[in-house]
């Protein structure tokens, strides 16, 4: 392989738009006949970290395995994009480092949008539940492995639970300015500045 392996993190608030970008990005990419490779709920949340909730300690766990696992990709040369509220500073510091340490790049993108906006679109309606106080020991993916739990409470992003904003992000796109096209542009336009595709 001719390519080099980078990782592109996206990180901001649920429904902010981290999956659609991260989707088209990738499409994208495989159109450009690059090995690119992406990491979300659907094969991380459900595989494996189907062990973790949304707690504090499980949220700083869940992004500690992602980061293991997208240094694994990007090693391998793949051009990895994980879509994950990541929440913590710290915890997508920790990411940046155990890349640092492999030099391997790391590209923090911060997917912005306001609260008033992405709980006006509330696609799953999770917002408005956890307005009421009903998110409570996890409906979406925690209830189905820890049905025993139900009555933890578990606090939502940006709502109960905090999101702490990137800093100095490599990117920063704010989606509701931003179409997915350009977004997706943007971020390849960044790669393609440092050499990366
Ligand atoms: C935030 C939650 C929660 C709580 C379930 N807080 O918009 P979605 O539904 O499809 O994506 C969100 C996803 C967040 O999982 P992550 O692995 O990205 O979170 S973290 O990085 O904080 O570990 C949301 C759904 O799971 N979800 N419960 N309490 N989002």
């Amino acid at each position: 392989l001719k390519q080099r392996g980078v990782t592109i993190w996206l990180t901001g608030l649920s429904a902010s738009g981290k999956s659609t970008i991260a989707c088209a990005l990738e499409q994208h990419l495989l159109h450009l006949q690059k090995f690119a490779y992406r990491l979300d709920g659907d094969n991380i949340r459900f595989g494996l970290n189907k062990d973790l909730g949304f707690d504090e300690k499980s949220r700083n766990e869940n992004i500690r395995r992602i980061g293991e696992v997208a240094k694994l990709f990007s090693d391998a040369s793949a051009i990895t994009i994980t879509a994950f509220i990541s929440p913590y500073r710290q915890d997508r510091a920790v990411a940046k480092e155990l890349h640092d340490k492999a030099s391997i790049p790391f590209i923090e993108v911060y997917i912005d949008a306001p609260l008033s906006v992405v709980e006006e679109r509330d696609p799953k309606g999770l917002y408005k539940k956890a307005r009421a106080g009903e998110i409570k020991g996890m409906l979406v993916y925690h209830a189905r492995t820890h049905p025993s739990s139900s009555s933890s409470r578990i606090d939502f992003t940006g709502i109960s639970a905090p999101y702490e904003a990137p800093e100095n992000p490599e990117i920063h796109i704010r989606t509701d300015e931003t179409s997915v096209v350009e977004a997706v542009q943007k971020i390849t336009e960044y790669l393609v500045s440092k050499g990366y595709l």
